[in-house]
């Protein structure tokens, strides 16, 4: 799995890693081979596009690292990206406590792998402590309540079957009152799958799925069917509504286009990947692993890390140094709205620079206030910025009149800027406080 695409990937590493300097032209060569090698390995066309727009968005945009080389700095932009677009964070299955029943749905196409995923995910959990039932609900052939039945005991989980039914919403219900019965507390339901997504089948899961509204509903997955797995995932979440997927057959030559599409195209995590076709073949999906699977890079992108904490530590500590020194301006308070103003939250703002919310006199923070404040620190002059004590009546009613705002204003600006000034001075002379200062609204 991966391996075509990661040795791609790899060489484009290689040969952008070394370099001292990146040009545009560096970066539009390797995003350009970075989309042969996604197109290749049979990502979906739409999630490409996406990938080489953030990722050309992101090397571009990006402040440059002492320590580190512009290429390394790439890498870990490609490896950031890989992980986002393979789901983030590691995403497990929500069930309820042991106390109260769980229910597991697994569907899928059929050779997708359900049977054999059910009794890996009833392996999976009996090992962590809980009692599972298989519940065979696959009516449409014999065999497949036989191979379930072969399954749980060769894991020594039960299996409900009823053979007298023909309809799997009876066998589930009454899978259900059995299970309470008895010492179980998680259901894992097999059903029938179908050679490609068809109305019948979706309407029969639905059904299901509204009868037991199941904890997760997991759809099993050929990744080996590349696209396809992606465009099933998506009719199936559409028709059923899926909580997550398990992507089997990884363990085969497939070109992982699927684990790289899937999330973005149906929003729906990979849960779990299955890598075998025996009982303890199943593996948790971990988004960051699979990217330095394809990446090879790890060591690099650790590299890049540090050098960005140490960036952050310098830079904190050259602000904490104006501030002692007094030399912090209205210029270094703009630069930090700004700064600020990129993390999102505004309250953030007040909740981090010590200080700031006295110094705003208890004032709610509103985007537009800051918007107003910027404007006139904008609407003086370099000088004016960095002693403001020059700014007499006059100075101040041209400032007023060239932000839109009114001299009130502008005096009120000037008194939070000294009052915070001094609250940052008196905070940074308080022993100990250099180390806690939280630096991440400097970075
Ligand atoms: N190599 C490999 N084979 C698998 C995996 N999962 C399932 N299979 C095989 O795929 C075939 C179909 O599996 P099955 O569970 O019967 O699919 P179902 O029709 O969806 O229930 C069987 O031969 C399984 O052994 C996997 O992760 N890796
Ligand atoms: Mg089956």
């Amino acid at each position: 799995m991966f391996d075509r695409i990661s040795a791609t990937f790899q060489d484009i590493v290689r040969s952008i890693t070394g370099k001292a300097t990146i040009s545009p032209k560096n970066i539009e060569e390797a995003v350009e081979q970075i989309k042969y090698a996604l197109l290749e390995a049979d990502v979906h066309v739409r999630v490409v596009r996406r990938f080489v727009n953030q990722t050309i968005q992101e090397a571009t945009g990006e402040r440059v690292l002492k320590s580190v080389t512009p290429g390394q700095q790439f890498v870990k932009i490609l490896y950031d990206k890989l992980v986002s677009f393979l789901g983030d964070e590691r995403q497990d299955l929500t069930l309820k406590g042991p106390d109260t029943l769980s229910i597991i749905l697994l569907a899928g196409l059929q050779g997708s792998g359900k049977t054999t995923t059910a009794a890996k995910l009833a392996l999976h959990l009996k090992k962590k402590g809980r009692r599972p039932l298989l519940v065979a609900a696959d009516l449409a052939r014999p065999a497949a309540i036989d191979q379930l039945e072969t399954l749980g005991a060769s894991i020594d989980v039960p299996v409900y079957t009823d053979r007298s039914q023909k309809d799997p919403r009876a066998v589930v219900k009454r899978a259900l009152s059995h299970a309470k019965r008895q010492a179980v507390d998680t259901l894992i339901v097999d059903t029938a799958g179908r050679h490609q997504v068809d109305r019948e089948l979706m309407d029969e899961l639905s059904r299901l799925v509204r009868d037991l509204s199941p904890d997760e509903a997991l759809l099993v997955a050929d990744a080996m069917t590349g696209q396809t797995a992606v465009d099933v995932a998506k009719a199936f979440n559409e028709a059923v509504g899926i909580t997550g997927v398990v992507l089997t057959k990884f363990d085969s030559d497939t070109r992982g286009g699927a684990a790289l599409s899937i999330r973005t195209i149906t929003g729906a995590p990979i849960k779990f990947i299955g890598v075998g076709e025996k009982v303890d073949d199943l593996e948790p999906f971990y988004p960051d692993r699979i990217a330095s699977r394809i990446l090879g890079m790890g060591d690099v992108v650790t590299l890049v890390e540090k050098a960005r904490e140490l960036t952050e530590a310098e830079e904190a500590e050259k602000l904490q140094e104006k501030i002692k020194k007094a030399t912090f301006t209205l210029e270094d308070y703009l630069e930090q709205f700004q700064k600020i103003k990129k993390m999102g939250s505004l309250q953030k703002l007040a909740e981090l620079v010590p200080g700031m919310e006295a110094a705003l006199g208890g004032q709610e923070i509103d985007e537009k206030a800051i918007r107003r404040e910027e404007a006139i620190i904008l609407s003086m002059t370099p000088a004016e910025r960095r002693n403001p004590r020059i700014i007499g009546p006059s100075r101040k009613k041209r400032i007023a009149r060239g932000s839109g705002t009114s001299v009130y204003e502008v005096n009120r600006l000037l008194k939070n800027f000294e009052k915070t000034r001094l609250m940052m001075k008196k905070m940074l002379k308080q022993k100990g406080m250099q180390q806690s200062m939280p630096t991440s609204w400097m970075s």
